[in-house]
């Protein structure tokens, strides 16, 4: 995760990497199990990663809602907020993710506790249109990133945070000043399948 510009002067590949709450790889087939981060240049203000715990927002569901979105599949995109979709990084992403339909609730396979799995990168439910969706997940997000619910790590160099997909979501918060560097490296834990191509 860096911006620093690639050496032929062009921006960095994942300088608006994460900025949009999501789960590593939502969007493939078998999503992320864990992911470690580790911070090499901090920008002095701003940058920090948000995390929010996805059984707390889960259980705090009523049971109406947990009823409701039990049988929910949500669409997920690899596509980014802060990105021009018809470039050329986002056309190829589009062919070799196509979207992918997740559970909107995943019981843990270690803990076999339930889990909300929804995020900003979730374009649809299966079976409604967007514009019937937008309103479910914009309240599912909206409630899973509750304060009560979410850690925001303030970085230092040489920080190293893991996490388990399974049961958090994160957002990566792009505040810093422009020109200041932002530089961490991160690698993913592949995990277990739970996602299914629509067509
Ligand atoms: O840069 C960060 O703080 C988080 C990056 C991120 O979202 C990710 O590694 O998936």
């Amino acid at each position: 995760m860096t911006n620093i510009p690639k050496d032929n002067g062009k921006p960095s590949d994942s300088k608006y990497t994460g900025q949009q709450w999501h789960s590593d790889m939502s969007f493939t087939p078998v999503p992320a199990l864990g992911s470690l981060l580790r911070g090499i240049t901090i920008p002095p203000v701003g940058g920090d990663t948000m995390f929010a715990n996805m059984y707390m927002a889960y259980d705090a569901l009523s049971d109406g809602m947990k009823k409701m979105i039990a049988g929910l599949h949500g669409i997920h995109t690899g596509s980014r907020k802060v990105d021009d979709p018809n470039s050329d990084r986002q056309m190829e992403q589009k062919k070799i993710n196509p979207p992918i339909a997740q559970p909107v609730v995943r019981a843990h396979p270690e803990t076999g506790r339930k889990a909300l799995y929804i995020g900003e990168k979730v374009s649809c439910f299966v079976g409604m249109t967007a514009e019937e969706s937008k309103p479910l997940i914009d309240y599912l997000c909206k409630h899973a990133t509750r304060p009560q619910f979410v850690y925001r790590h303030q970085w230092r160099a040489d920080d190293i945070i893991l996490w388990d997909n399974r049961c958090t979501m994160h957002i990566a918060l792009g505040d810093y000043p422009d020109g200041e560097i932002r530089h961490l490296e991160r690698t993913t834990v592949k995990g277990t399948p739970s996602g299914y191509y629509l067509q």
